[in-house]
């Protein structure tokens, strides 16, 4: 007997040929930091063929390259391209859009609200001119406005539309409620509501470990000293890094998101939905606990809130309100 008969047969790179491999695509508009993190999350886990779309020539194409060289000597059956032309992208199920500028030190998200909204606005309209059947999850910044306007421009109905914020906001609060306590983060459930800023309204009532509300697991003080670096999070590591913002953990956040529509798992993630009668809100994109699934937002949770809980929530939609009817007024003018 040869020696080939009592092994296995050799495994070849060439073949895209794989048991599970699904028809998904999904169109990553923004070859930058969060933009390429996010293609190798979601090639990585096999969810999908990816585009990596950008204005800049070749960059996506050299990404995409680089990308699928990562992966030679797994078995991978999905494919990643990089383009600049909008019609590379065509017939994808999700679109999300990264494109924009990034935050600097010392500079607000709402800085960056007029530039980031022109960008947004083009980029959805000639990605979903391709790809008319997608769902859009938005990334760029200031969250909950680019994703009002990314809806507005869109005409699509809003549980197509949604924002990533929650899931990262969450996953800091997590993060660090972990460390504190001194217990695997995966032990830990963290719920973060309203605006991506420094509005945002951790709720330790609904954060538990293994079951137990961190109420009980710490004191007022050390609970709120983890509530205020989770506000600052974003804040810290741009300190940090100097030139540009955090991209792994966002990614992370985004491909959670991208995973539960795309395969259908209907987990609960905060998200920034479009809100018109939940938790007394009108017209406005604010993070909530959503289901996620393959129509998008298939549903939104209402939890009961206490007086102090609701008004901060409420101040956190009345920023986002201030700063939409702003970014409304001079991008319309
Ligand atoms: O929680 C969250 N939502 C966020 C948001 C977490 C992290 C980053 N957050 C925001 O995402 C950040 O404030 C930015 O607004 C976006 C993208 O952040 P990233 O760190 O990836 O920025 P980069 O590296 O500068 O990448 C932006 C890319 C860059 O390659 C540009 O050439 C491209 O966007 N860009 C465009 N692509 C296509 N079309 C147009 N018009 C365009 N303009 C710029």
């Amino acid at each position: 007997m040869g020696l080939w008969s009592e092994l296995e047969p050799p495994v070849t790179t060439s073949s895209p040929s794989l048991a599970y491999c699904n028809e998904s695509r999904v169109t990553i508009v923004g070859a930058g930091n969060v933009g390429s993190a996010l293609a190798q999350r979601i090639s990585e886990r096999d969810l999908a063929h990816v585009v990596l779309f950008d204005v800049i020539a070749d960059r996506p194409q050299g990404l995409a390259l680089d990308l699928t060289q990562a992966r030679s000597y797994s078995r991978y059956g999905h494919s990643i391209i990089g383009t600049n032309d909008y019609a590379d992208t065509a017939n994808s199920d999700l679109l999300v859009i990264t494109a924009g500028l990034p935050r600097r030190p010392g500079m607000s998200r709402d800085d960056l609200m007029v530039t980031n909204g022109k960008i947004v606005a083009e980029t959805v309209q000639q990605a979903l001119a391709h790809s008319p059947r997608a769902s859009l999850i938005v990334v760029t910044n200031p969250l909950d406005v680019m994703t009002y306007l990314a809806w507005k421009v869109s005409g699509l109905p809003p549980q197509r539309v949604m924002g990533m914020a929650g899931v990262l906001d969450s996953a800091r609060f997590q993060t660090f409620l972990a460390m504190e306590i001194g217990v695997p983060a995966g032990d830990v459930a963290a719920m973060v509501l309203g605006s991506h800023g420094d509005l945002m309204v951790p709720l330790p009532r609904y954060s538990t470990v293994s079951g137990i509300p961190v109420t009980e697991l710490l004191p007022a003080d050390r609970l709120q000293a983890i509530i205020d670096r989770t506000r600052n999070g974003g804040a810290e590591i741009v300190a940090l890094l100097k030139q540009g913002g955090a991209y792994y953990a966002p990614a992370a956040a985004t491909c959670a998101m991208v995973e539960s529509i795309l395969l259908g798992q209907s987990r609960i993630l905060p998200t920034a939905a479009y809100l018109d009668g939940p938790y007394g809100l009108a017209d406005l994109y604010l993070g909530v606990p959503c289901q996620l699934g393959k129509g998008g937002v298939d549903r939104i949770l209402e939890l009961s809130l206490t007086a102090a809980e609701q008004a901060d929530l409420k101040r956190s939609a009345d920023a986002v309100k201030q700063n939409l009817n702003l970014a409304l007024a001079s991008l319309l003018s």
